[in-house]
């Protein structure tokens, strides 16, 4: 390892530890009774059977490209449930268990990923953005986003507030550091959700960062949080708080959550080609879903019968997300002009005819391609 300390794991915010101990923080009290531990646990192994058949699709040809969220789920399953209906989610690629939380179908996410459709889903009725690939845009998208609930005066302890999700690779980028900058200054009603999962593509965390992410808050004046995001208890403690400052008028928090990626960037990577297997190795033992599980049992919260039954939940919906995904139709050849422009727009239109005159060129020449 560098001299860097971004490695380093200090003041990590955990409520759960690896062992499924329960343990206290406090800043961060959480009461989670029997009925709210058991159904955080069916949603971590549901999105993750989500994510398992997103990747199988993609290798069975039919979808073009995944991001999968493998080791991230409560990370995002902890922060999307301190979501309340009101509040808006900014999202990048990869928010899968987010999506969840937000009552997004699983196949209105695979739409995307299949390239039959630019979005998927209205994010004004889920509270939750489309998609952004360009990395740390979003963060900036959500400031102005806050910004506007600021203005509207959708503050209070029942008020509006918003968070930008993005992982350590984007507090790199020019975007995500004016948007910090800009939070902090206008005291802006926005969480920043940056998921460390060690890894942006195949550049580790030591090529982003001489600090610990959280740290990086302090220069721009707002606080930083370090958070077990294995830990789903802790991070629903963690974004709960953040959020609700951020409603009552209190500006940004930065919350790191300490996570890994244990599978590849995307279905086009290989992560054997940069990263040794014996971290991924490492990072099995603090596994999400299984800490949660041992402390259900431990404490005889669930038993056997529950165990099975998300079990066979996940197989249902396994099926159906294959089904569903065959079944996602083809959009026509020339929709893909409708979706540049609100309006009515005369360059899109001539492109349209164009493209349209070119497709009929195959007709009459007899051929079928322009079908
Ligand atoms: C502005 C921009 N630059 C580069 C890329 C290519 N790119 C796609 S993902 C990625 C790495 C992002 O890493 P991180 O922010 O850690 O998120 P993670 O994929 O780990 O969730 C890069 C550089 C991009 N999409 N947008
Ligand atoms: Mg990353």
């Amino acid at each position: 390892m560098s001299d860097t300390t971004a490695h380093d794991e200090p003041e990590l915010v955990q409520l759960l530890t690896p062992d499924g101990e329960l343990v206290t923080h406090p800043d961060y009290p959480l009461e989670v009774d029997a009925d709210q531990a058991r159904s955080l646990y069916r949603d971590l192994v549901l999105v993750r059977r989500v994510d398992t058949e997103a990747v199988a699709l993609q290798r069975q040809g039919e979808l073009g490209l995944w991001a999968s969220l493998l080791g991230q789920e409560a990370a995002q399953i902890g922060s999307g449930r301190a979501l309340r209906d009101g509040d808006m989610a900014f999202p990048s690629y990869r928010e899968h268990g987010v999506a969840w939380c937000r009552g997004i179908a699983p196949r209105e996410l695979l739409g995307m990923f299949r390239g039959v459709t630019n979005g998927g889903w209205d994010p004004d009725e889920h509270g939750f953005q489309l998609y952004t690939i360009v990395i740390g845009s979003q963060a900036l998208h959500a400031t102005g986003y806050a910004m506007g609930v600021q203005r509207d005066g959708a503050l209070g302890d029942d008020g509006e507030a918003v968070i930008a999700y993005f992982g350590d690779g984007a507090t790199s980028q020019g975007d995500t550091n004016e948007a910090f900058n800009y939070a902090a200054v206008n005291n802006a009603p926005v969480v920043f959700f940056c998921q460390n999962n060690q890894w942006a593509i195949s550049e580790p965390l030591d090529r982003q960062s001489r600090v610990p992410i959280y740290k990086r808050a302090s220069g721009f004046g707002f606080p930083g949080v370090r958070v077990d995001g294995n830990d789903v208890l802790a991070t629903l403690a963690v974004t709960r708080a953040a959020l609700q400052n951020a409603r009552e008028g209190n500006g940004p928090t930065l919350i790191e959550a300490f996570t890994y990626r244990m599978g590849a960037h995307t279905t086009n990577d290989d992560p054997t080609r940069y990263r040794a297997s014996a971290e991924l190795e490492e990072w099995k033992r603090k596994d999400p879903i299984l800490r949660l599980r041992t402390y259900l049992e431990k404490q005889g919260l669930a038993d056997e019968a529950f165990f099975a039954g998300v079990d066979e939940e996940a197989d249902r919906i396994g099926e159906q997300v294959r089904a569903e995904c065959r079944a996602l139709p083809d959009p026509g050849p020339l929709e893909i002009f409708d979706e540049v422009y609100a309006e009515p727009n005369v360059h899109i239109d001539r492109q349209r005819a164009d493209f349209a005159d070119y497709l009929a060129s195959f007709e009459d020449a007899g051929a079928e391609g322009g079908r």
